[in-house]
């Protein structure tokens, strides 16, 4: 299951931004793959409240219930497996995701919660569902925290899997279909969509994001065919038109890259894309090789605009940069860049350069949001050191919402407004209102905007 958003307060909205959770249907894919029965809960995209919820259980009265938690979303999780427990106190709950790995034993410290996950789940969760059938006891499972009968143990962490090829597809089939999801536009528009991962792990560490810590410091990586036949699977089974590649490696390696859009072509893929990638990793002519495979726009985690700072926080130089956004242009594709104020090192002279400097990219489009130094990152120890951190309410930990640290150098105020003022500077240029009208094509693109312009000036 995923956690519905404010099931905490009793209160729960439908997001107007979701995507497939992935990470719980390759979970899903795998212990059905071994034979287990398992049924899959969007809860958060569906918005669903505590008593469908409690009903669904009571319906489908299962042995093992996991759960899947990003940072903000852990109080929601807590309140679900209550409500999980309240049904049936024998049922085995178990928690996994970002979250729970970056803190395994505060999450299975919660009273509802008998079992956290660290790092990949696949493997750690079909061993612990043959525990369950087998009466055998948790303690032979590699990679978790056993919270049960109110005494905390650790297992030795588990080796990870290389083997990519070899995971089953996410359960796609048992998640809601593809037109209840509402993907962040400008990942894409235009059909049913769908996220897809290339490839896990991360060798670059930038010092705001745990992805590194979560997957491991050296990308793993699918095979083109691979990637290609879920692609297709999509296409086929479920109607996608338009995914997003959400992991930062598809670029990494050339010769994938290369034959992946070359398959694309070959089975006529009609599918339109997006990918996220890191500046330093392309090049102009795998870009119009993208192009040629049905790529329409390439964001880039640009982050701030002083060349200091970004040596700090592990960022791509100013040059590579520059250069990237040009090639992606030149290569008939849509740049868009993503910029971040608030890191420890930040002074109000960093916050003018950053914008300065998303105006003089060529970008199409660029998103603005104050850090948010999650737990696992080096931002959070930083921060924490300095005892500069306000809150551990992870509620609070949401990139739309107010900073969690008081900042040495710029007062809160100024650095909750910064993301707006900073949309304002970007947008409201006479290049980028013709740029963006001209795109105005049909009902659906208008609404988009509105949608995004809804998120920007919020
Ligand atoms: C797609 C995506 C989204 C989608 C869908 C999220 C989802 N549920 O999958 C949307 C747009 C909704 C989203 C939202 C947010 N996201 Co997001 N998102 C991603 C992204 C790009 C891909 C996720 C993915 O598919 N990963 C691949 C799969 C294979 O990995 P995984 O999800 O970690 O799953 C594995 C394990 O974690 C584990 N696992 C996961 N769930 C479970 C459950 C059980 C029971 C078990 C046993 C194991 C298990 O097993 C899985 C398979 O190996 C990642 C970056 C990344 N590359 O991972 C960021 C990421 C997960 N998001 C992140 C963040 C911060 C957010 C937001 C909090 C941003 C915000 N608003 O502040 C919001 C949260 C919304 C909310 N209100 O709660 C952070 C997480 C940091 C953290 N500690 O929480 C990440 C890592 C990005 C980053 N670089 O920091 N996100
Ligand atoms: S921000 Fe991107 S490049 Fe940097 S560590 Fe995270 S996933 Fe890797």
């Amino acid at each position: 299951m995923t956690p519905p958003e404010g099931l905490w307060k009793e209160k729960v909205e439908r997001p107007w931004i979701s995507t497939q959770p992935l990470g719980l249907a390759y979970v899903a894919a795998a212990i059905r793959d071994q034979g287990f029965q398992v049924e899959m809960l969007d809860a958060y995209s569906l918005g669903l409240s505590g008593q469908v919820i409690a009903r669904e259980i009571a319906e489908l009265r299962p042995d093992v219930v996991g759960i899947s938690s990003l940072t903000p979303q852990w109080p929601d999780v807590e309140t679900l497996a209550d409500i999980v427990k309240a049904q049936n106190q024998d049922i085995i709950t178990v928690v996994g995701g970002p979250h729970v790995t970056a803190l395994p034993r505060d999450s299975a410290g919660h009273r509802s919660v008998d079992i956290a996950v660290v790092g990949e789940g696949e493997d750690t969760m079909v061993e612990i569902c043959e525990a369950a059938a087998g009466e055998t006891g948790f303690s032979g499972v590699d990679g978790i925290v056993i919270g049960l009968n109110g005494e905390i143990e650790s297992t030795p962490l588990r080796v990870r899997n290389m083997a990519l090829d070899q995971v089953p597809f996410p359960a796609h089939d048992l998640l809601p279909e593809p037109a209840l999801y509402n993907p962040f536009p400008v990942w894409g528009t235009g059909g049913n969509f769908s996220c897809m991962i290339s490839g896990r792990g991360c060798p670059y560490d930038c010092s705001f994001c745990d992805v590194t810590e979560q997957q491991g410091k050296r990308y793993r990586l699918r095979s083109a065919v691979n990637i290609v036949d879920e692609l297709t699977w999509l296409h086929e089974e479920f109607g996608v038109r338009t995914f997003s590649f959400r992991d930062p490696s598809v670029v990494c390696k050339r010769s994938r890259l290369m034959e992946m859009c070359e398959l694309i072509s070959e089975r006529g893929l009609d599918m339109g894309w997006t990918c996220s990638s890191r500046a330093n990793e392309v090049d102009l002519e795998m870009l119009q090789a993208m192009k040629n495979a049905g790529c329409r726009l390439v964001q880039y985690g640009i982050e701030v605009g002083n060349a200091e700072l970004l040596k700090e926080i592990k960022k791509v130089s100013k040059e590579r940069v520059i250069q990237a956004v040009s090639d992606t242009r030149k290569a008939g594709l849509s740049a868009h860049g993503y910029f971040l104020f608030g890191f420890v090192e930040e002074t109000e002279e960093t916050l003018k350069e950053t914008v300065e400097f998303s105006k003089q990219l060529e970008l199409d489009s660029a998103g603005f949001a104050v850090m948010v130094p999650f737990p696992g990152t080096q931002e959070f120890e930083k921060y924490r050191q300095e005892g500069l951190l306000l809150t551990e309410d992870w509620r609070e930990y949401d990139v739309m919402g107010k900073p969690v640290y008081r900042h040495k150098h710029i007062s809160n105020e100024k650095l909750t407004r910064a993301p707006r003022m900073a949309y304002r500077s970007f947008y409201m240029r006479p290049s980028i209102i013709a740029r963006h009208l001209r795109k105005m094509t049909s009902f659906g693109v208008v609404r988009n905007y509105l949608r995004s312009a809804r998120m920007m000036f919020n």
